[in-house]
């Protein structure tokens, strides 16, 4: 073989336009027409039987968690449906009875799969047996666990230096299989462990670590439901995470305010139907947002600098605004954040902030009088340069209010992936913490690596100079979701192997190393059977609580193993049986993983027995008012510069955000129910004001271009949709933007991409 054979593979797939229908955005979200789509998709991919079944028991005691969202289940459910629209279409998508096999592969290329759209790749169905995509060739063939295993074995073998291969986990894993993943990366020498949560939450982990000493949220479910207030912020929950608008309808019945931060109103936040009331079925819906901010992307600090100065102004007068005994006993930086705020000018604030004068009034005097406040956030906050300090500041706002670590308040960073805290609890981080590589010496018997591995932006550029060569996947479609699509196509194509450990078919089984692996593994509503037992797997919601999740359903093929068993597998080929970690026996029996995880992880014990029913909770310093971690032992305000977008005549910053059809990069329709597109994702959200200025008319057809370090990055064909967005923004779809976005522009400290501010200019398209 040639060593620059290059297959000649499309790595955008098809980006022709298609017969797009717009409507008048929806107003509320889920009811009936909620329950009506959630059916719909189910029938069509499961059947009738198979979905009843299996909606049942999702999110109950017995069941299944649901592979959406991370929001948690209430303790004491009292709907039998305890799931939503999409996590439904989420079901539906992974336990579809459409498969495909060696004989699809035979007949389809990489080459050719690769020319068709990301939706048409997904539609094909399941995985069903191991294959692998020799060097030199463009079809995928069968290939046996053993010498799969085996082939992946001897390459890291080959490697110069443990540190030439990478080990990537998307969030939808278990505690299990991350646990062994991430302890198999470190026996054979790397920390090299990016994960989704680099693109995703990992400005919230760095800001609360900072601020308060643990980088996951304070709040438990049920203190939303007391809450005087809830701030919502840069977080679209109606499409992302459905279920917690259940959880705001309790707040507001019991008296509660919602706040929505956030450039788009969008849908449930300004109207919600519970479709698991009566009421809600009917078509009579809840108001959910008492006030929306419509600030514009990226000017969350200005607004937040805004209503702490207002509501400090009142304070001086009044005296019982802030909880100034909460600040003596718990927190530091008081002074300096009060110095600091004189510096700024309300007008330039408000100017920046983009809202309107007499809302900001309006929240003032809601959190005037109130205590009890949980934000919620998650990307609006997180994907941008000053993803850290924007986070950091609406902390600022909390501890001002003393609503940390009490009943009813804190921070709820609402997670992405349904186990993507877990993976992180148990051990999938690219740093090195010293305290667990101590329990793994200690109870594992080996000796694990001691310098930082890459994240994602360093997983792409390691690539792409050459410098790692072998990239493993558990789960995901890294080349979809990272930044940068063109340049992480390349990073990708110049690995000896690479290795995705899928449910699904995805683009990143076809842009690949010299030589490609796919692994096919169950998907959580699949019954795990090993010995005549039933086997179950371990996840941690969105709030750190630890429970089981047992599949029901026949898995789509024999030929498909667990995540735990193969990873397991695969690591007792690699050591050959010779290892202090007794891989085998833990490929079979879980409990032995858990056992592990109890007594090398800081926080899990007795897993097995404690994670059943409502599971248990991870221990959570800031929700006891514990700050003895950080450095003078209590928690920290911070101050946090203006964020700074020059932007020349002609420039917008672009948001890429999620349809109401699409998990990430899985796209499940071609409808944006809730904002009124239909049949296109290419379009781009534009305020009709921006609209007539450039001289653009309705479904006229743009490119959109980026220019970062004078590299010109295109993303083509995308129709004009007017929309309520502010002027100066605009909105468009992810992943099809994610070309845009260049691989070395992120947020400072935790190098999340800035997939939502990213600075781009129109023309018309050719
Ligand atoms: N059905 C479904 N559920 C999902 C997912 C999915 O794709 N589909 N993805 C999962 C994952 S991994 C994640 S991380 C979450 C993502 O959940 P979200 O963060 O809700 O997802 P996005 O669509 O990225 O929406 C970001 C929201 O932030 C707003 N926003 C953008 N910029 C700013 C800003 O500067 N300030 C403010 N205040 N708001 C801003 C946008 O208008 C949008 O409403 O959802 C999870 N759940
Ligand atoms: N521009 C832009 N880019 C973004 C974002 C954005 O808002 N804008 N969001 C970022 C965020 S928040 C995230 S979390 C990342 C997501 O990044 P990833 O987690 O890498 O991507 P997903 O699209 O969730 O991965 C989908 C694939 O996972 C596989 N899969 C599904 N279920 C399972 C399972 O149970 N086991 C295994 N092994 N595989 C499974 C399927 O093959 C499916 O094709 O994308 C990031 N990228
Ligand atoms: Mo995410």
């Amino acid at each position: 073989m040639k060593k620059d054979f290059q297959r000649e593979v499309s790595i955008h797939g098809t980006q022709e336009l298609l017969d797009i229908r717009l409507k008048d955005p929806v107003r509320h979200a889920a009811g009936k027409l909620g329950v009506k789509e959630a059916l719909r998709h189910s029938f069509k991919e499961m059947g009738v039987v198979r979905s009843m079944r299996a909606l049942l028991e999702m999110n109950q005691e017995d069941g299944f968690d649901c592979p959406s969202c991370a929001w948690p289940n209430p303790e004491n459910p009292s709907v039998i449906a305890e799931y939503c629209e999409n996590g439904a279409k989420a079901l539906a998508d992974e336990a579809t009875t459409q498969f495909i096999d060696r004989k699809f592969f035979k007949n389809y290329s990489v080459e050719e799969l690769s020319r068709l759209s990301d939706y048409q790749l997904n539609n094909f169905g399941r995985l069903t047996e191991p294959l692998v995509l020799r060097a030199g060739k463009v079809h995928y063939e069968p290939i046996s666990w053993e010498e799969a295993y085996e082939l992946i074995s001897q390459q890291l073998k080959a490697l110069n230096a443990p540190d030439e291969a990478i080990f990537y986990t998307s969030g939808r894993s278990s505690n299990e299989a991350a646990y062994l993943y991430g302890m198999f990366a470190r026996a054979f020498g790397t920390n090299n462990m990016p994960d989704c949560s680099n693109m995703c939450h990992e400005s919230s982990g760095v800001a609360l670590s900072e601020t308060l000493g643990i980088g996951k949220g304070s709040v438990k479910l049920e203190d939303l439901y007391e809450a005087e207030i809830v701030i919502v912020a840069g977080q679209n929950p109606g499409t992302n995470h459905p279920r917690m608008l259940s959880a705001l309808e309790k707040c507001k019945e019991n008296g509660g305010k919602v706040i929505s931060i956030n450039p788009l109103e969008e849908s449930g936040m300004v109207n919600f139907k519970n479709p698991q009331k009566i009421k809600g079925l009917l078509g009579f819906g809840e108001g959910m947002a008492d006030l929306h901010l419509p600030v514009k992307i990226n000017q969350d600090i200005p607004l937040v600098k805004l209503l702490l100065k207002r509501l400090a102004a009142i304070d001086a007068i009044q005296g019982d605004i802030f909880d100034h005994e909460f600040m003596n006993n718990y927190v530091e930086g008081y002074e300096e954040l009060l110095s600091d705020l004189d510096r700024y000018d309300e007008n330039e604030l408000l100017d920046q902030c983009g809202v309107d004068k007499n809302k900001i009034e309006e929240a003032v005097s809601l959190l005037a009088s109130r205590t009890k406040i949980v934000v919620c956030w998650a990307m609006g906050l997180t994907q941008h340069k000053n993803g850290v300090a924007n986070i950091r500041e609406y902390v600022n706002l909390l501890l001002l209010k003393g609503a940390i670590g009490k009943p009813n308040c804190g921070t709820c960073p609402v997670r992405g992936h349904s186990n993507v805290q877990g993976d992180r609890s148990v051990g999938i981080m690219h740093y090195v913490d010293q305290d667990l590589n101590q329990r793994i010496r200690e109870h594992l018997g080996f000796e694990p690596p001691k310098e930082p591995g890459v994240d994602t932006v360093g997983a792409i550029k390691a690539m792409y100079d050459g410098k790692s060569r072998v990239f493993i996947c558990l789960g995901g479609n890294f080349l979809m979701a990272a930044s940068d699509t063109e340049y992480t196509a390349k990073a990708l194509q110049r690995c000896e192997l690479t290795v995705q450990i899928s449910t699904k078919l995805n683009r990143s089984h076809l842009i690949t190393g010299q030589t490609a692996l796919i692994l096919p593994t169950f998907g959580r509503s699949e019954k795990d059977m090993k010995n005549g037992n039933l086997r179950y797997l371990t996840m941690e919601d969105s709030m750190g609580r630890v429970r089981q999740s047992r599949g029901l359903l026949q898995p789509v093929s024999e030929a498909i193993k667990s995540e735990p068993e193969l990873i397991a597998q695969l690591a007792d080929t690699f050591f050959q049986g010779q290892h202090s970690v007794n891989w085998k026996a833990m490929s079979i029996d879980y409990d032995l993983i858990r056992q592990s995880i109890d007594t090398v992880i800081k926080g899990f014990e007795n897993t097995s027995k404690r994670s059943k029913g409502i599971g248990y909770y991870l221990p959570n310093n800031a929700r006891v008012l514990d700050f003895s971690m950080l450095p003078n032992g209590k928690a920290r305000l911070t101050l946090n510069p203006l964020p700074e977008h020059p932007l020349k005549k002609n420039e917008f910053l672009l948001m890429t955000i999620r349809s109401h059809d699409q998990f990430n990069t899985t796209i499940y329709g071609l409808d944006d129910r809730y904002r009124g597109v239909y049949n296109e994702r290419r379009v781009l959200f534009i305020n009709p004001k921006d609209m007539a200025d450039q001289g653009y008319t309705k479904l006229e057809k743009v490119d959109i271009d980026s220019c970062y370090d004078n590299t010109l990055r295109t993303a083509r064909n995308f129709l004009i949709v007017p929309y309520n967005i502010p002027t100066g923004n605009l909105a468009a779809y992810f992943p099809e933007t994610n070309v845009l976005v260049p691989y070395n522009h992120y947020a400072d400290k935790s190098k999340t991409p800035i997939s939502k501010s990213i600075r781009v200019t129109l023309r018309k398209a050719q």
